[in-house]
């Protein structure tokens, strides 16, 4: 790092981050119960190549080794989700004392080697039993979390400070019951709208048992994209405010404001009482940032709304633009919009892009160098801005069970060989932990001046 590396604030947070689903593998192991992605692993033509996380990175017997290797780069947090099913297998009742035991030895690797855990307590993997009952657009689910909160609190308080209730609630009601392209694989939009309002219930119901239980900093995280409209045209800017409402108004807004945007939640859906809980003050805001929305009208389809890439940006493995000033953009429209916004950590933001290792035994992957390099600018540019950013986890540590695309799509900074397990640092993880120890990014590169 040469003398002109732009500093980041002191005390910034630089980590990894996963999820239990896409990791953990083990799925049968020390009494964990089945999830709805063990379920929807199963469905014929639901996963690419039929690829499933049972086995995943066995992360579950591997966790000693992928802890040293985060210490090896130098990072300070880690981000990871505990599996519901691993600590209530049924979905409820006294917990599995065997799934407990296994995030304590990982938090105890952890605070050994210096690394401050972030713990994600819902991260998609719904016990199945629950969804046996009807699943998050039945409101019992969202009491259910509630009580598997406190239970990991209980285990995990004394040496856990960052509590995060749930990833992406957006992603898990509108692709698990929305367009099915996720576990439980429901396309159904009645449930969708049910399922959202129960999850932002649970999230409400687990911050008060947390607080109860003296839960020193608690937040969610939200996937969010600055959305535009792809022409000055009224159809296309009214497209564009029906998708920012419908995917980020109807979580953003309870959370923050107490109340749903005008249209997007069904009122007999909502109970007396629930935006006092699903309002109530959060200590952060996570923020998952991969990419801007640009809106046109659509003929046919739910919102009537289809987004379309802009010319001339390169795209990820997964078809995701490349957008780094869409992560600035964000960030300060976030925080001029909302005046009692929280403190943000940024609790996901990463590329997949095809990595291979090459014929020097390494995994040279500049595009994502690049990729990280620009985002990192953007977000330091934001907080010079004025936005309170406290820290930021790269998605993701080791590639993995990517969801529907399976292992095709390879997220990390350190390349995992699915067939032996094998870890390989690619060229991302040396340069992410030289920012990392630093506390600061490089500057722009030549060609980026002016941009
Ligand atoms: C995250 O989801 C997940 O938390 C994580 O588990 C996952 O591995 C990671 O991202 C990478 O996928 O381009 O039309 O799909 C991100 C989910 C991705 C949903 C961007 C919204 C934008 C709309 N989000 N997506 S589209």
């Amino acid at each position: 790092m040469t003398e002109a590396a732009l500093p980041f604030p002191s005390g910034f947070v630089w980590g990894s981050a996963t999820a239990s689903y896409q990791v953990e593998g083990a799925v049968d192991t020390d009494g964990r119960g089945r999830s709805i992605w063990d379920t929807f692993c199963d469905v014929p033509g639901a996963i690419l190549n039929g690829d499933t996380g049972a086995v995943a990175c066995d992360q579950y017997h591997r966790y000693p080794e992928d802890v040293a290797l985060m210490a090896s780069l130098g990072l300070g947090a880690y981000r990871f989700s505990v599996a519901w099913p691993r600590i209530q297998p049924d979905g409820r009742g006294a917990p599995n004392q065997k799934g407990l035991d296994h995030y304590r030895r990982l938090v105890s690797t952890l605070l050994e080697n210096g690394i401050t855990p972030y713990v994600t307590l819902y991260h998609w993997d719904l016990p199945q039993a629950l969804q046996d009952r009807g699943g998050w657009p039945e409101r019992d689910t969202a009491y259910r979390f509630a009580d598997y909160a406190e239970i990991v609190h209980d285990a995990l308080g004394d040496v856990v400070e960052h509590w995060i209730t749930l990833n992406e609630p957006k992603v898990s009601s509108h692709a698990g019951y929305g367009s099915g392209i996720h576990a439980p694989g429901i396309r159904d939009l009645a449930q969708r709208d049910r399922a959202a309002h129960h999850l932002l219930l649970a999230h409400g119901l687990g911050v008060q048992r947390l607080r109860a239980a003296g839960a020193r900093q608690v937040g969610i995280t939200l996937d969010l994209s600055p959305v535009d409209p792809a022409s000055p045209a009224e159809e296309d800017v009214a497209a564009a405010r029906r998708v920012d409402a419908d995917s980020h108004g109807l979580f953003l807004e309870p959370i923050l404001t107490g109340a749903y945007p005008a249209g997007v939640m069904d009122p007999s859906v909502v109970a007396a009482g629930d935006f006092d809980l699903i309002g109530a003050p959060l200590d952060f805001l996570g923020v998952n940032y991969y990419r801007r929305m640009l809106v046109r009208a659509a003929p046919s389809g739910h919102l009537r709304a289809e987004t379309v890439l802009p010319s001339g940006t390169p795209v990820t493995s997964v078809g995701w633009p490349v957008q780094p000033e869409g992560f600035r953009d964000l960030l300060v429209g976030l925080s001029a919009r909302y005046p009692g916004l929280p403190p943000i950590y940024i609790t996901e933001n990463g590329a997949a892009f095809p990595d291979a290792v090459g014929a020097d035994g390494q995994v040279h992957d500049p595009l994502r160098v690049d990729y990280l390099h620009r985002h990192l600018l953007a977000l330091r540019s934001a907080i010079e801005a004025g936005v309170d950013v406290r820290g930021y986890f790269v998605w993701t540590l080791i590639d993995n069970f990517e969801w529907a695309e399976g292992f095709s799509a390879r997220f990390g900074i350190v390349y995992v060989d699915h067939t032996d397990q094998s870890r390989v640092p690619k060229s991302s993880a040396t340069w992410y932990g030289r920012v990392a120890r630093s506390n600061a990014v490089p500057p722009p590169l030549r060609a980026d001046v002016g941009n």
